[in-house]
């Protein structure tokens, strides 16, 4: 995916795309050696505590009243608290900035360098409302798709856009997949997300905050074109 950088506020950050992919590279990377290790740990002590037929199992000789100090190990118990808190930590770290690309504060107004165009986005049950306020059809529109029958935004490829989010019921979270932008929309609180579509095309924006019984319904069509 091409990623499109815009100087925000004198500091040039990734809007979407090749951040995001490679914050998922990493954490997809680090889920596996993790699971290996816990599902590889579960696996051998199925089979060291399992108990023979007929035998009554008691291979750690436990005893009532008495803690199990049979294969106890400082030094790993130490490890296994320290280990996974410095991966969280690091997971943390390179999240931040990818993050702060989506979450610019929404009270932020003329971004300096870059001409945005603010959209505002309504999540509902089950459904997404588009507001393109007075901008030009070119720049933001709104339709329905023909073979679907899903409401459509089409925006203009290369564009910055600033996604104003809010919500009619309960929260939910726009998700344009395409390019790993996510954000809340909470009732009672505007939060937004920043968005440049960099290729053209059809996308689909789901909700990634399960809002009842038609969640995995509520998707609508980001449209972009040149
Ligand atoms: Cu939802």
């Amino acid at each position: 995916m091409v990623c499109i950088t815009a100087s925000t506020r004198g500091v040039t950050v990734a809007v979407g795309g090749e951040a995001y992919n490679e914050l998922f590279d990493v954490f997809f990377l680090w889920s596996g050696v993790v699971g290996v290790i816990v599902f590889g740990w579960l696996i051998h002590h199925s089979f060291l505590y399992r108990s023979k037929d007929g035998e009554v199992p008691n291979i750690d000789d436990i005893a009532v009243g008495e803690f199990p100090r049979h294969f106890h190990n400082t030094k790993l118990e130490i490890a296994w608290v320290v280990l996974p808190s410095i991966l969280i930590i690091y997971l943390t770290y390179i999240s931040l900035g990818p993050a702060s690309d989506v979450w610019e504060d929404p009270s932020v107004v003329g971004v300096e360098g870059v001409d945005y165009y603010e959209v505002g986005i309504n999540g509902q049950q089950w459904f997404w409302e588009f507001d393109c306020r007075n901008l030009d059809t070119d720049l933001c529109d709104v339709g329905v798709h023909d073979e679907t029958g899903l409401t459509v935004l089409s925006v203009k490829k290369d564009v910055t856009y600033r996604f104003n989010l809010s919500s009619s019921d309960v929260t939910h979270s726009p998700y344009v997949v395409q390019w790993g932008a996510k954000e809340d929309s909470v009732p009672g609180i505007f939060t937004s997300m920043w968005l440049t579509p960099d290729i053209t095309g059809e996308f689909f924006i789901d909700c990634a905050e399960f809002c009842g019984d038609d969640h995995a319904y509520m998707t609508a069509i980001l449209e972009v074109h040149e």
